[in-house]
């Protein structure tokens, strides 16, 4: 650490005071004996642990320190966590035990991604280092996550929250973690979005890709287009009302997830599953066939006319309106399933669109049926049906995300007395979504070139949190891990025993989880 600039927060008094003097804490505390490895048995597992034995008191009057002005953001929502945490007291200059958590930005962490982070955890002080803010980022989530329920009302005048201490040292294994919602199925309003960021950010996952258009409907306001939401945002699967995001609000998305460092990846799903863009805009159409709104669960009978440019200036204008509001770099163009459409215009279509695309300054992110065209080393391929075709993405150079339906669909049934769900790729237990192997699923493929898992929620059977939660809980803690934790630290029957550690946090957060046998609950 180069220049430790002090400024301390002071958690309850909410001043900032620059160039605080650091004493020695008189520390005359008997700590009881503490584990960190046994604290740090949380989802994603760090990957490294180790116990010193001791502990670390926070309190009220624990301070709040950090090494750049660019981190106060960071050390706000810090102190504000705590305090959601341990409640607030006010602290008098007399009965301040010095303990402090600092938040130090180190470049020369030795570890080659971004995203890593290390707590040092003593008596007086907890440092938290990352090369990055994201770093930081995760090494607070650790952190919070490691502060005991209760607190020891016997060592101290205060109550302390005893933190054991030790040494954490954790970097994600995949850098691209991500879950997909399809809002176009049945519409999920910007509130219930936000919730799942929530629970995202948690669970150190880092992408959230949105599945935006579709036969039943198109959830996207494009001022170029207003019959995209005037007339094709107004239905869903069953008939119910279907919905949209205005451009605030999806910009509101895309700052509420920015904040909890995740990205929004836009899916506009073409040239099939576009019903709902060619009722809007006849034009567009290449089906041949009349045009009426779609509520069932087909798949796979509608089709652009890839052979009309006027198709491909529409295009342009949608994914110009959406790059602009869109930080990520990807701009995801579906590609899945177009049944009807010719595979020579496919092929000239993703060819047409992966220009387009880039054109916008983005990179075109495809399921892995994009892999028949001539695809750009820029372009990645998701792989959610066919290994070859990932592989065919990957000769070209292309990196791939792994989202194979029969380990990743979080809209598959967990068994056959699942309430909602699908079956067609079978039936994923807790067991099947965590016990398989990201690195080695598609033979061959180098590891640089594997740039993340995602895992599915389609929403053709879910339309309301309580649903949604059913299906996500537990199993996404199993792709969190998967993108997280490294191989040889993950184990299922170690994983289940952490599973049933939060069911706390599902409870106090009413999320309704489907309580699977594998998990040993403990009520
Ligand atoms: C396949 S996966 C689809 C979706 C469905 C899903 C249902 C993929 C790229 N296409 O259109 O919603 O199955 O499980």
């Amino acid at each position: 650490m180069s220049r430790f600039t002090q400024i301390c927060l002071i958690l309850f008094l909410h001043s900032l005071v620059f160039g605080c003097k650091q004493e020695e804490s008189p520390l005359n505390i008997a700590y009881p004996h503490t584990d960190l490895v046994q604290r740090a048995q949380i989802v994603p597992l760090p990957n490294s642990v180790q116990a010193t034995g001791s502990g670390f008191g926070l309190y009220s009057g624990t301070s709040i320190t950090f090494s750049d002005p660019d981190l106060a953001t960071l050390s706000t929502e810090l102190s504000r966590r705590i305090q959601d945490k341990i409640g607030r007291t006010s602290v008098h200059e007399e009965d301040r035990l010095k303990t402090t958590i600092q938040l130090v930005l180190d470049d020369s962490l030795s570890n080659t991604s971004s995203q890593a982070y290390k707590l040092n955890i003593k008596n007086d002080s907890i440092q938290i280092i990352g090369q990055t803010q994201v770093g930081l980022y995760y090494g607070i989530n650790t952190l919070l996550q490691l502060i005991p329920d209760t607190p020891n009302d016997t060592l101290y005048q205060k109550p302390l929250w005893i933190i054991p201490t030790g040494e954490i040292n954790d970097a994600p294994q995949l850098a691209y973690r991500g879950m997909m919602l399809d809002v176009a199925r049945h519409f999920f309003s910007v509130e219930e979005v936000k919730r799942v960021i929530d629970y995202l950010a948690k669970y150190k996952f880092n992408r959230l890709h949105l599945h935006l258009s579709d036969d039943q409907g198109w959830r996207i306001e494009i001022k170029a287009y207003p019959n995209l939401t005037a007339l094709g945002a107004q239905s869903e699967v069953g008939g119910g009302p279907g919905g949209f995001y205005s451009q605030e609000d999806f910009k509101d998305i895309v700052a509420y997830a920015q904040a909890h460092y995740i990205q929004i990846i836009p899916e506009i799903d073409m040239p099939g599953h576009t019903n709902a863009a060619s009722l809007s805009y006849p034009f567009l159409n290449g089906n041949g066939k009349k045009l009426a709104p779609y509520t069932g669960m087909k798949v796979g009978f509608s089709t652009f006319n890839t052979r009309q440019d006027t198709v491909y200036s529409f295009i342009n204008n949608v994914v110009k309106e959406i790059a602009a509001m869109s930080p990520s770099p990807y701009f995801h163009i579906g590609g899945d399933e177009s049944h009807v459409t010719k595979k020579a215009d496919y092929i000239y279509f993703v060819q047409k669109v992966q220009d387009i695309v880039a054109q916008n300054g983005k990179q075109m992110i495809g399921w892995n049926e994009i892999a028949q065209a001539k695809l750009n080393a820029t372009s990645v391929a998701q792989l959610w049906s066919n290994v070859d075709q990932a592989k065919q993405a990957a000769e070209r150079g292309c990196p791939i995300i792994l989202s194979p339906a029969a380990k990743c669909y979080l809209d598959m049934k967990y068994d056959k007395n699942s309430k909602y769900g699908l079956n067609w790729a079978g039936y994923i237990s807790l067991k099947t979504a965590y016990d398989w192997s990201p690195e080695s699923y598609v033979p061959g493929l180098s590891p640089t070139q594997l740039l993340g898992i995602e895992a599915p929620l389609w929403s053709e059977t879910i339309s309301n949190n309580a649903e949604l939660d059913y299906l996500l809980f537990p199993r996404l803690l199993a792709y969190a891990e998967l993108g997280w934790t490294k191989q040889s630290n993950r184990n299922f029957e170690a994983f289940v025993q952490r599973v049933a550690k939060q069911q706390r946090f599902f409870d106090q957060h009413d999320i309704n989880y489907y309580a699977c046998p594998e998990v040993p609950w403990t009520k």
